[in-house]
């Protein structure tokens, strides 16, 4: 880690000498719309369309800010369906439509090792597979584009694409991280989505931001990701800047200060801090037993051993109801007293499983029990109130109150601009706890940590080099706005959709009929059948997990 920090400062100072200065000024940020789906076996989750493939093959997707395991795109296989859930209703839709690989014309595992069942290998998941969250994926190459056919948003070739099965990631995954996917037997680093857009100046920085949506919200309000860029509508803004976690795969980590609930009198339900990691690939918020149990006691809440999660009877959700309780996280550096407020109403946290997780839908409390620090996560649930703007050429990234703007508001989306390098003097060190030793341990399909973290220093320098080598004779006199306002370029996108967003059956276009629709007919196993034929790793321990009694 030591040796990739120098590198990043000697690739940087390098740069400056080199006189990198211009920017594609046209290059405006990417606004991906939402599906206009509510998706998911655990909440109902925002999605986003990519097609895939040639034809394109369209699927519904959740972002994955993972910065490892967002290296690369998640698609469900059929055998997601016909072996994983084989008594699934409606599973294609559950699952926001298949990828089926030998109905695209350009979906290639060249230069990956194979084996008889084609390229698999276990998922990239460090931090999730911390949370027991694993699966394996068959993996290759092929086409992408964002959004629906004729959404106008940019295709990308050759993307390294897994197909998965396991129930643990029930959705897909839009991996949104920088950092480029390494097969364990190629040499070549292969670029991920976000690398592909920079370097191909179709986004103005690797930057994003999300947040999840709110189902709950009247009416529901679909999710938000900007690809090089934020949407000022979504998110009140404050003045508080995280720099990335010296971990790599633990960039987002903030340091949760407290938990309070409004109501009068309560006493805190976390006193003292910790540090949580930012995932959208998980669900739930993971904190300390305690914390949990604090919230259990205060709220009646009904732990489940089997699903070693919360279930929320009807007496105790009415309690709820009425109590509107708003848990207020205190976030901010650990360093730092400089702290803002995420505030998460009751109803945020009002969630539902259903199949294939339970038989009949359950009511929970989306709250887990970590074991120790590694698990403490904030997943989808946060995400919901928090917009999360991740800036990958500053290595910072900031955190707010998500907005829910009424979709009569048109957005107001602004460019992330690249740093001005010869600003850049230092790099964050926070000589906390390096992980890159203890990551060597899983047999992953990719990424090897150590070679990534030089890689990531080495590929903004590569992209930043590449830019230098070409632009400047194009446009010698831009100067690039320096990294205290960042935000220069407004770009105001064209209206919402005229249709009223929450209406979830209403759709402009059906965009997943590009799908074979003769697939629910292939009841057999195919090729991996050995791979898959293991039962997957569920959160619940088996199919019918009742809650206690039924009153
Ligand atoms: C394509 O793969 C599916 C399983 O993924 C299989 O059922 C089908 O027979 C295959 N089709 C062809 C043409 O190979
Ligand atoms: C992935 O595949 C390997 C090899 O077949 C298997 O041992 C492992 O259990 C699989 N992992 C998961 C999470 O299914
Ligand atoms: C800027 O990017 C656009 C695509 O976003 C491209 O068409 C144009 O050629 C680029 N201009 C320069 C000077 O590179
Ligand atoms: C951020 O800081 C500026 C200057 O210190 C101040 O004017 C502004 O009110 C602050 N904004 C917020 C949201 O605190
Ligand atoms: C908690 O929930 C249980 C089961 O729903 C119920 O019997 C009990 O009365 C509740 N206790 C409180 C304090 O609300
Ligand atoms: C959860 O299920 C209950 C009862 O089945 C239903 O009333 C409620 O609307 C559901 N909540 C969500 C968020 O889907
Ligand atoms: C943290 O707890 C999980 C679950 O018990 C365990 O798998 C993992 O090894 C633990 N990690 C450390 C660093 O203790
Ligand atoms: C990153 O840092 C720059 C200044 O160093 C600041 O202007 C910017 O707002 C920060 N970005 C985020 C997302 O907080
Ligand atoms: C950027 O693109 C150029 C040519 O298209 C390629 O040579 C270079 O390796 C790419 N860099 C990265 C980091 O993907
Ligand atoms: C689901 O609900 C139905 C009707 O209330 C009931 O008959 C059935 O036993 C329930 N199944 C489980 C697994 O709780
Ligand atoms: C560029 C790079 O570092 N590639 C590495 C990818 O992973 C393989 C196997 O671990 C290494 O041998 C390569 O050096």
């Amino acid at each position: 880690m030591f040796m990739s920090r120098q590198l990043f400062l000697f690739t940087l100072s390098g740069l400056s000498s080199l006189g990198y200065s211009t920017l594609n000024a046209s290059t405006a940020p990417l606004s991906i719309p939402p599906s206009l789906y509510w998706d998911g076996d655990n909440g109902r989750w925002s999605t986003f369309h990519i097609q895939v493939g040639t034809p394109a093959q369209t699927v519904r997707l959740l972002p994955g800010t993972s910065a490892s395991a967002g290296s690369t795109i998640w698609v469900v296989i059929p055998e997601g369906c016909v072996d994983v859930n084989p008594d699934l209703e409606n599973c294609l839709n559950e699952r926001g439509y298949l990828f089926q690989s030998n109905q695209s014309l350009t979906w290639s595992t060249q230069g990956i090792k194979t084996g008889v069942d084609g390229a698999i290998f276990s998922l990239n998941t460090f931090e999730e597979g911390n949370l027991g969250l694993l699966g394996n994926g068959s993996y290759g190459y092929d086409t992408i584009s964002l959004g629906l056919p004729g959404s106008g948003l940019p295709t990308l070739e050759k993307q390294v694409i897994a197909g998965i099965w396991t129930d643990d990631f029930y959705l897909g995954s839009l991996g949104l991280s920088p950092v480029p996917f390494n097969f364990t037997n190629l040499d070549d680093p292969q670029p991920s989505m976000l690398g592909t857009l920079y370097n191909k100046s179709l986004i103005p920085s690797p930057s994003w931001s999300y947040t999840a949506g709110a189902y709950y919200q009247t009416p529901p309000v679909f999710g938000s990701l900007t690809l090089g860029g934020f949407d000022t509508t979504r998110f009140k803004p404050n003045n508080l800047t995280f720099a990335f976690g010296a971990d790599f795969s633990r960039d987002l980590l903030v340091n949760l200060k407290s938990i309070t609930y409004d109501t009068a009198g309560s006493s805190p339900l976390l006193a003292s801090s910790i540090d949580v990691f930012i995932d959208s690939l998980v669900a739930e918020i993971w904190l300390p037993v305690d914390v949990c149990e604090e919230f259990a006691k205060q709220f009646n809440l009904t732990w489940n051993a089997q699903g070693q999660l919360y279930l929320v009877e009807e007496q105790a959700h009415a309690a709820l109801v009425k109590q509107n309780p708003a848990f207020t996280f205190t976030i901010g550096q650990e360093s730092s007293q400089e702290t803002i407020n995420i505030v998460l109403p009751y109803a945020a946290f009002d969630l539902n499983l259903t199949a294939p997780i339970v038989g009949n839908t359950s009511r929970y409390f989306p709250l887990k029990q970590a074991q120790n620090s590694t698990q403490y996560t904030f997943g989808r649930t946060f995400l919901q109130e928090a917009y999360v703007i991740a800036d990958y050429g500053r290595r910072n990234f900031s955190v707010s109150q998500a907005l829910f703007s009424s979709t009569s508001v048109a957005q107001n989306i602004v460019a992330i601009e690249v740093p001005d390098i010869s600003n850049v003097h230092t790099v964050p060190n926070h000589g906390k706890k390096n992980k890159g030793s203890e990551m060597g341990k899983g047999a992953i399909a990719g990424v090897v940590i150590a070679a990534i973290t030089v890689l990531t220093a080495a590929v903004f320098a590569a992209i930043l080099w590449f830019k230098s080598q070409k632009k400047p004779r194009e446009a010698p006199a831009e100067s690039i706005t320096p990294p205290e306002n960042p935000a220069v370029d407004v770009v105001l996108v064209p209206p919402p959709p005229e249709l009223d967003g929450y209406k979830t059956s209403v759709h402009e276009i059906d965009g997943h009929f590009s799908m074979n629709q003769e697939l629910p007919a292939h009841e057999g196993h195919w090729g991996r059948h050995e791979l898959i034929s293991e039962v997957s790793l569920h959160e619940l321990g088996g199919r019918e997990v009742a809650p206690a009694a039924t009153r």
